[in-house]
């Protein structure tokens, strides 16, 4: 296949490009580098050295023999280009990583909050639209979150996007009518709604133009290395551990490493969806091997493996590495306490087998954090980004 990946020198974008090409497609990365922008921003940087785009794409030819092509340019502010693009490549799948993904640093200004809105829904609706204007019937791979469900369940398993409802008729009409809808959203910042928007954005093209659109629903990622980037230093992933983008799995491992205590917010009773790095390329490759229909409804799949509750993640990796945990105010406007059952049959009917979070991986990914810790600003680790003006960054009273 001839693939599109947006945002493909991202955390998740680089590593997924590199399966790809390795499995023998013909891949191209378009970004705008405004992630590295958004580093220099936050006076932060990945733990790991990552390399320039440039340097990425060479030292892959050179180990691989694969050649990935690099294209610079913003999905949300160059329609035209991304339309000439898109019409001279006429690519059969895209993978659309290229939105702004924290949420805390969508919520960190009032500026912060427009950017995140109009770059993510702007790109979306660009690259959906172009696809239509240049005529083509490329699938489209979206990368969505767990958290447009929400996050708490009152029980229920969340069902793959779609909702089973059953209406009772008005009267003089007797009886009930039966059909599935999106799953209500339930978003938790303006980052996680944007991700709302834009699967009505998905919806209405599957609709309209019968474009072929598959969203991952996906959970928080953990780990950093895949069988590919670990092919040479300078395939290297990125390793976000600032309050703003580092996730909190990677956060709590890369803490233990240099000895800060493991910043839990609230009482860390949230309990969350989590998949490892590697099953992530691989649900991305699954996904696109099994497009929908043109005219079908967009196929929705959750893509995570594990649920997990914080305090429970802290207290794993205490257990290892001997760090202390400490509860510190929550700078979120959450739920302090929830439960979450999901179904994801859809990826394991399709082969995939699940990287559990064992001990040994744990320390792989710590250590990945203490070879690189020389590397860290401490600074740059409490989540300073609050959610409403009323709460606290969520800072260790111990620092
Ligand atoms: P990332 O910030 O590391 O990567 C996103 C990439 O997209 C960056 O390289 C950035 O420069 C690029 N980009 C952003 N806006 C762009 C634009 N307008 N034009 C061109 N390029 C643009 O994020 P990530 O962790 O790799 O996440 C990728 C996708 O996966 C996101 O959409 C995110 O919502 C989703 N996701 C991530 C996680 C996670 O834990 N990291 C979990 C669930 C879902
Ligand atoms: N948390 C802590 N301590 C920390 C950091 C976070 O207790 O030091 C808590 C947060 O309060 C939250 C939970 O951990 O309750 C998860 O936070 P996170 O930053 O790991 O994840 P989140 O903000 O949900 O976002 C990440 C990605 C996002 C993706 C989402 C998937 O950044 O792109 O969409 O995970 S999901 O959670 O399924 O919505």
């Amino acid at each position: 296949m001839k693939i599109v990946v947006l945002g493909g020198d991202g955390f998740c974008g680089w590593p997924a490009s590199l399966h790809l090409s390795d499995l023998g497609h013909d891949v191209i990365i378009v970004d705008n580098l405004s992630r590295r922008r958004i580093d220099e921003e936050l006076g932060a940087s990945s733990l790991t050295p990552i390399r320039s785009i440039e340097e990425r794409v060479e030292a892959w030819r050179e180990v691989s023999g694969h050649q990935l092509r690099f294209v610079e340019l913003d999905v949300a502010q160059d329609y035209d280009g991304l339309v000439a693009l898109l019409a001279d490549e006429r690519p059969d799948s895209l993978v659309h990583f290229a939105e702004q993904r924290a949420a805390p640093y969508s919520m960190k200004s009032p500026g912060h909050k427009r950017y995140t809105v109009d770059n993510n829904t702007n790109a979306t609706h660009n690259v959906l639209c172009a696809l239509v204007d240049a005529g083509l019937d490329t699938h489209v791979v979206h990368l969505g979150t767990m958290g447009v469900y929400g996050y708490g369940t009152a029980g229920m398993k969340i069902p793959e996007g779609y909702l089973d409802v059953e209406v009772r008729l008005d009267e003089p009409a007797e009886g009930t009518v039966s059909q599935q809808m999106l799953y209500p959203t339930n978003p938790g910042s303006i980052y996680h709604l944007t991700k709302c928007l834009d699967q009505q954005l998905f919806a209405y093209y599957a609709k309209n133009d019968a474009l072929r659109i598959t969203d991952l629903h996906q959970g928080i990622i953990w780990g950093t290395h895949t069988d590919q980037t670990l092919r040479d230093e300078r395939l290297v992933n990125r390793f976000d551990y600032d309050g703003d983008y580092g996730t909190v799995l990677n956060r709590f491992l890369m803490q233990a490493a240099v000895g800060y205590p493991l910043t839990v917010h609230g009482t860390g009773g949230q309990t969350r969806a989590f998949i490892h790095i590697r099953d992530m390329v691989r649900c991305v490759q699954i996904a696109l091997e099994n497009p929908p229909s043109r005219g079908d409804r967009v196929k929705i799949f959750n893509q995570m493996t594990q649920t997990h509750r914080v305090r429970d993640l802290a207290e794993l990796v205490a257990r290892i590495s001997g760090a202390t945990v400490e509860l510190v105010p929550n700078p979120r406007h959450e739920a302090a306490e929830n439960d979450l059952h999901v179904s994801n049959d859809t990826f394991l009917d399709l082969g995939l087998e699940p990287t559990l979070l064992e001990e040994g991986l744990l320390v792989e990914v710590e250590d990945v954090a203490r070879r690189y810790a020389d590397r860290v600003d401490l600074d740059k680790i409490p989540c300073t980004s609050v959610w409403t003006k009323e709460q606290q960054p969520g800072v260790p009273v111990s620092r």
